[in-house]
């Protein structure tokens, strides 16, 4: 058994609802486990120029989610692309065409899967080649495992989000602390 760090992200739709959508997912999932989850977070879009977003429109939900595992890395990965696409796809109104999807409302990562290092394909790099830069991510993860070493930086979670220039707003959404 592994334990598996996944950060859940939605800014689109019901993105609350699609963030408890994945969780269930994933709780029911043979071979999963769920441990614990993390508050939420508001968070401005990481892409954009910190600060130039004067309003919320746009804004993710983001979360981290602990499960322990006996999914290897790939199967993991097959199932979490797996709910994205049962819940986190749209059809267009507009398009009937067979395969055409509006953007996806949800993306799952895996952000650490126990100790291991992994590149094994384009959408699969352990740890996740970001995760270090993100607030959006540390924050979260910093709720869960403020002592957790990264693999390959040797850094604690709370080290590296003290350490972090991510200037991005990242903002607890004002909910219960259980609220999945
Ligand atoms: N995901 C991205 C790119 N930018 N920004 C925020 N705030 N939250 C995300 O989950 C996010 C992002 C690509 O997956
Ligand atoms: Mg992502
Ligand atoms: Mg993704």
């Amino acid at each position: 058994m592994a334990r598996v760090f996944l950060s859940i992200g939605s800014n689109l739709g019901d993105r609350l609802e699609l963030l408890r959508g994945a969780l269930e997912c994933l709780r029911v999932t043979a071979g999963i486990r769920l441990l614990e989850v993390s508050r939420v977070y508001e968070t401005e879009p990481w892409e954009s120029a910190p600060g130039q977003i004067v309003n919320r429109a746009g804004w993710f939900l983001n979360c981290v989610a602990a499960i322990e595992t006996s999914l290897p890395p790939a199967a993991l990965l097959a199932r979490v692309q797996d709910i994205e696409g049962s819940l986190g796809r749209v059809r267009s109104g507009a398009s009937q065409e067979a395969g055409r999807y509006e953007p996806r409302t949800l993306d799952i990562d895996i952000l650490l899967y126990g100790e291991e290092v992994l590149s094994a394909s384009d959408d699969l790099h352990i740890p996740h080649l970001l995760m270090h830069e993100r607030g959006f991510v540390l924050k979260p993860l910093a709720d869960l495992a403020p002592e957790l070493e990264h693999p390959v930086l040797y850094q604690t979670v709370r080290e590296l989000l003290a350490a972090s220039e991510d200037e991005h707003q990242v903002v607890p959404a004002d909910l219960p602390s259980r609220w999945w």
